[in-house]
């Protein structure tokens, strides 16, 4: 087992893999930038180094400074938590090459993964069912024509080095596919230097399901079940839950072994999300993310295991430390993100945190590097915390997020607490009754004015 793991990220994700480090006896070493000398992360750790000034670019995605850090302090691994450098096959490819232990899957497992149609190819060759579409890139109208010809209209454009939205453009007609397909290309062009686009069947009120799978990267492999995180805007997700509400045990089942199966193939190592799309008891595979995702507390929760603890022992070379059969889960599961913004337009509201005080008691886990007094810097994502409830079944889990929101208090900043208030006042949120578009319409609504 590792001696002393380093840390390259920062906030609530950093101090959940500090507090796995020292339950199992290992030192933390974090990294922090210059606006992050005072941050909780800096101050739970066992050691800490700076490695750069404020902007990311230069400090929390600066490899070469990572590198040195962990040589200055003799750490053997390196944990990415999310976001970052987190999916990054060079970064972990730089550290293979110097010796250092990438908490995280093979380099050549993130490179599949970040090009949408190597994935979606690798996943279809695995058995995992995918949307209907073009087997592939599509370089010119004509083949885009034939494509949506043969699945049908609505159809949606993607970018092949897009991911998590962004160059999607959905086309009702052949005269609105020209222009789509038109625009998707140079869009995807100026953003990502890269114009490839694909092409795949629009589903139109599809919910959001996840399927979080871990493998030994000996061939084994678990899944533990699926988060429904249908309930997003602009693409951020704001409350994710599990199990999902539409998800039979028989569906779960079904989907879970063949997203276990496909990893285990692969001997892929460690946790990862296979993302579907699930409309009207179908999964359609759209991604896989190669890292420990924000919204992993609902899966712990509910199979009561530490997914960060495993990813580390695995890492080590170790087993797991269980098999499928000792996966049940137990109750439901709901987070919510809490993001330094205010409503109604979500805008970044960094600042001086007056007071922080964090709800408790019975199922309720508020993972957070606020404290009372801390100044939240304005070059960072804004998300400040997550609060995550447990309880027997939905409605006791929905019943105890709504105490402990009245408990919580965050002084001195706004933040997107009071939209969960309201959220929960909902019908279709207490029946579960939602898709990818609620969130959007509803906030639409309400903030129409
Ligand atoms: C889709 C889709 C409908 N049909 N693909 C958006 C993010 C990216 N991961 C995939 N996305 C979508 N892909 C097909 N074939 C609708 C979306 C989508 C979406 C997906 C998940 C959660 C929120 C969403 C919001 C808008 C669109």
């Amino acid at each position: 087992m590792f001696d002393k793991i380093l840390i390259a990220n920062r906030g609530e994700i950093a101090l959940r893999v500090i507090r796995a480090c020292r339950e199992m006896g290992i030192k933390s070493v974090a990294v922090h930038s210059t606006a992050d000398a005072d941050a909780m992360h800096v101050r739970m750790a066992d050691e800490s180094v700076c490695i750069g000034p404020n902007p990311s670019s230069e400090s929390y995605l600066n490899k070469a400074a990572i590198i040195s850090a962990c040589e200055i302090t003799g750490a053997q691994a390196v944990h990415p938590g999310y976001g970052f450098l987190s999916e990054n096959a060079a970064f972990a490819q730089a550290l293979e090459d110097h010796g250092i232990t990438f908490i995280g899957p093979k380099a050549e497992h993130i490179r599949i993964m970040g090009d949408k149609i190597t994935a979606k190819v690798t996943a279809k060759d695995l058995g995992i069912p995918v949307v209907p579409g073009s087997d592939g890139g599509v370089a010119d109208f004509e083949t885009a024509i034939g494509v949506a010809a043969g699945i049908g209209f609505p159809v949606i454009i993607k970018a092949t080095a897009g991911g998590g939205g962004r160059g999607m453009k959905v086309a009702h007609s052949a005269e609105e596919l020209e222009i789509a397909f038109r625009t998707a290309r140079s869009e995807s062009k100026a953003a990502f230097g890269n114009d490839e686009v694909y092409i795949e069947k629009y589903l139109q009120k599809p919910r959001h399901i996840e399927i979080q799978v871990f493998g030994d990267g000996k061939g084994g492999a678990v899944h533990l079940g699926e988060r429904d995180c249908s309930l997003q805007r602009r693409h951020q997700k704001v409350f994710e839950e599990a199990p999902g509400p539409a998800i039979t045990p028989d569906l779960r089942a079904k989907i879970g072994k063949v997203c276990a199966d496909a990893v285990a193939a692969i001997n892929y190592i460690g946790a990862g999300t296979i993302e579907f799309l699930y409309e009207d008891g179908e999964f359609f595979f759209i991604e896989m993310n190669t890292r420990l995702q924000v919204e992993h507390p609902v899966t712990e929760t509910i199979f009561g295991v530490d997914l960060v603890r495993e990813q580390i022992r695995v890492a080590a070379g170790m087993d797991m430390s269980f098999g499928q059969s000792d996966l049940v889960i137990n109750g439901h599961s709901i987070e919510v993100r809490i993001n330094a913004e205010k409503l109604p337009n979500f805008s970044p509201c960094p600042g001086k945190v007056r007071m922080f005080h964090a709800p408790g008691g019975y199922g309720v886990r508020m993972d957070s590097a606020l404290y009372s007094g801390y100044s939240i810097p304005p070059y960072y994502d804004s998300l400040i915390g997550k609060l995550i409830v447990h309880g027997r079944d939905r409605p006791e889990a929905l019943a105890r997020l709504k105490r402990a929101l009245g408990e919580l208090i965050i002084d001195g900043i706004e933040t997107t607490v009071p939209l969960f208030d309201d959220l929960l006042a909902e019908p279709d949120i207490q029946t579960g009754d939602y898709n990818i578009h609620w969130l959007e319409k509803w906030l639409a609504a309400k903030y129409s004015s």
